[in-house]
């Protein structure tokens, strides 16, 4: 079997080359041989220094998170260990970052007296986005490297740092051209010649502004909400600035430890799997051809269509705008102007990239000026007839290889296929609302989709910096479809007793980034209430119908965007206050049909309304309209405001029981009926104690 790690000798250095494809992770057998090699240069008299380095795309890209479930039990000696091996080594040792050197990675080069890397070469330690810190020394040398300052956010959020950025703040000592292995052995024979010092980082002050921390955790307040790992990222780094350098990593082990055992971990080391194999479509091969696509077209300026229309000038892609007239059209594309002049104030873009993108944006009102278009999207108004009539007209403009797709949130993707005239160059984009900021879009396969049109739409989705999800056509897709029963229980037990501020509070302690009435407001009532009444027409008379919809809707309380809903908002304020005036129509709404208001616990919210939305996932599993239980998470986690530590809808299922869960949705079925029917494989993986996690169709 092929050496996972490698020593060679050019003239007096030694090469020590990790070889652990796909990304050279620490695996046991990878430490070992880290170990094994540098006792075997340090034995050999004629190797007076060392070069560690990648072979393959990467540097070190960390630990191997699949150990992690084993994490005491491995084998091969600890990171730190080998960390304190490499650094106490009397030859120098050098690091050479071409490709990313990540966590482990980083810290293993933090333990070698020197690094040299590439431009391209990417360093970071992104623990925390796993819910877990850098456990081998990470948080204890990088502060004393480049000041607690600039190692706080990089540890606490996790981010990566690019080469040259990376020499800027001293993390590496050179950047180098060309070959890597050359440049850094080269590097390695002039500390040689000049016999220079052999730069221990662990030796180093650690120096802090005496507020750095109380203010860094403020800043932190709102996007570390919840999670548990970057304040005890935050923790350790501040030690750096108490603590002597053994002691601090003692308890860097100890806290690495608490975040390796908590559920926030697990949860988002499944996030981190889970969003690798969403790209995984068992009958479409990722060799499968991709179309070019160098133009795009967007049907519609509303907000979804102006919003797409900036997700392709961000990717720089051309694309056209089209609106029925000149009016909506320069209406659209000012609000687009608009948001990106937002961003420059805030000064998150140059001008001159806003201008460099808005030029990738022309408008036009005339159907003709789509025919060069590769990929078409249709963002226009929410109605099957006005949808059928876009698409017969791009069925003619649209050139033969042209993919054509449709925005829509919850109408059959078939119908509008077969109006096209081009079913097979036809497939569903659904993005999510504001559509330049999330990153979700579900990927609607149409029944006759080929497979280089799913495959295009799904690299589409990749270009546009979005997570791409492959979902079957059914009502609402998956995501929606999954809310359509939560948002149900959540208005009838307003009718029982519940207020909105009950429910949603429920939900935000949770977790949740907001809960359905909040939700519902910023989406817009009289959006839900149009799709509610059109469900209705086909919902059987027998099953249980809220209107409390429509009373709120009626009274012109769409939302945020008229300034109440199932809140009210202050002028210019996006904050939901309860309002007296929805208790009375709630209140007044429950005598008419007849029911008496009763009180109406937390957990009862919780059960009445999550549990159907999992249920509703389990069918859509079975169904076939999601691949694997793990996309559905990842399309709750991109696109639902769910936070990663929770790991998805269906990662909780499983957190919470599925066998307890299918009782409970037994038991509401005895006392609601109607609704309450558990999805068939619920009742056979709660029965069998199998796992949502390992189903496949
Ligand atoms: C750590 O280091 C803890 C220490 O501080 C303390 C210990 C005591 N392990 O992303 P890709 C797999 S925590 C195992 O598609 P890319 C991945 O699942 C670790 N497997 O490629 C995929 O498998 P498959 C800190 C890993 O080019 C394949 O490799 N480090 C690991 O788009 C290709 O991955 C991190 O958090 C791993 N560490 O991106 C870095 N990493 O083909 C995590 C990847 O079966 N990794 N795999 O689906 C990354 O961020 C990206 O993978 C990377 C490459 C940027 C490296």
């Amino acid at each position: 079997m092929a050496e996972v790690v490698r020593l060679t000798k050019v003239g007096k250095v030694g090469v020590i080359a990790v070889d652990n494809p796909p990304v050279n992770a620490l695996s046991a057998a990878v430490r070992e041989g880290l170990l094994a090699k540098l006792h075997s240069a340090l034995a050999e008299p004629s190797i007076q220094a060392l070069v560690l380095l990648g072979a393959g795309r990467t540097f070190i890209a960390g630990a191997d998170i699949r150990e992690f479930d084993s994490f005491d039990s491995s084998g091969g000696p600890d990171l730190n260990e080998i960390n304190a091996a490499y650094e106490t080594s009397p030859k120098p040792i050098v690091a050479a970052i071409h490709g990313t050197a990540l966590g482990g990675g980083l810290e293993i080069a933090l333990a070698c007296h020197y690094r040299v890397g590439l431009a391209r070469a990417q360093v970071g330690l992104p623990e925390v986005k796993l819910g877990l810190l850098p456990g081998a020394g990470g948080t204890q040398r990088l502060p004393r490297l480049i000041g607690a300052a600039a190692a706080l956010p990089l540890i606490a959020r996790g981010n990566f740092v690019p080469g040259p950025k990376a020499k800027e703040l001293g993390i590496l000592d050179q950047l180098i051209e060309g070959d890597v292995q050359a440049g850094a052995v080269s590097f390695a024979e002039e500390l040689v010649a000049r016999n220079a010092p052999l730069k221990r980082i662990r030796d180093l002050a650690a120096k802090a502004e005496p507020r750095l921390f109380a203010d860094f955790r403020k800043e932190m307040a709102r996007e570390a909400k919840g999670f548990f790992a970057p304040w005890k990222c935050i923790d350790c780094v501040e030690l750096t600035t108490t603590t002597p350098f053994d002691e601090g990593l003692r308890r860097e082990r100890a806290l690495f430890r608490e975040c390796l055992a908590s559920k926030q971990a697990k949860a988002q080391i499944h996030v981190f799997f889970a969003e690798r194999e969403v790209a995984k479509i068992p009958d479409v091969p990722r060799d499968t051809p991709v179309q070019p696509f160098a133009k795009a077209a967007v049907v519609g300026a509303g907000t979804m269509g102006g919003g797409i229309a900036m997700c392709f000038a961000n990717a720089g892609i051309p694309v056209t705008v089209l609106e029925v007239n000149r009016e909506a059209l320069e209406r659209g594309l000012a609000v687009v102007a608009r948001n990106y002049a937002g961003t420059v104030a805030r000064g998150r873009l140059t001008q001159a990239e806003m201008d460099r993108r808005m030029a990738l944006i022309q408008g036009t009102t005339d159907y003709a000026a789509l025919a060069d278009a590769d990929f078409l999207i249709e963002a226009v108004f929410e109605e099957m007839e006005i949808k059928r009539e876009v698409f017969r007209r791009l069925g003619q403009v649209a050139k033969p290889t042209a993919i054509l797709a449709s925005n829509t949130s919850t109408l059959d993707i078939d119908a509008m296929a077969a109006e096209s005239g081009r079913p097979r160059q036809f497939i569903g984009t659904h993005f999510f609302s504001p559509a330049n900021v999330m990153r979700l879009l579900e990927v609607v396969r149409g029944a006759q989709s080929s497979r280089a049109t799913i495959a295009t739409a799904m690299e589409l989705g990749r270009k546009l910096g979005k997570v791409a999800v492959l979902v079957g056509n059914c009502d609402g897709f998956v995501g929606n479809r999954m809310l359509a029963p939560y948002v149900r229980e959540a208005e009838f037990l307003l009718e029982e007793g519940a207020l909105p501020q009950q429910i949603d509070k429920v939900f935000v302690e949770f977790g949740l980034a907001m809960g359905p009435f909040t939700m519902g407001d910023l989406a817009g009532v009289d959006v839900g209430w149009r799709i509610e009444k059109r469900r209705r027409q086909t919902r059987s008379k027998n099953l249980r119908t809220s209107y409390l919809v429509d009373k709120i809707a009626e009274r012109g309380r769409h939302g945020q965007k008229t300034g109440a809903g199932w809140y009210r908002y202050e002028s210019g304020s996006r904050q939901p206050l309860p309002d007296p005036e929805v208790e009375r129509i709630v209140v007044e709404h429950a005598r008419e049909i007849g029911l008496a208001r009763r009180p109406i616990s937390d957990e009862e919210i919780f059960k009445r309304c999550f549990y159907p939305l999992i249920n509703e996932g389990v069918k859509c599993l079975e169904e076939g309209m999601a691949i694997r239980a793990s996309d559905i998470d990842i399309i709750y986690v991109n696109g639902y405001g769910m936070p990663a530590y929770l790991g998805g809808p269906m990662w909780q299922a499983e957190v919470i029981g599925l066998r307890a869960i299918h009782d409970d949705i037994r038991r509401f079925q005895d006392r609601h009926g109607g609704y309450w029917e558990p999805a068939g494989l619920l009742s056979e993986l709660a029965a069998s104690s199998g796992r949502l996690r390992d189903w496949r169709r």
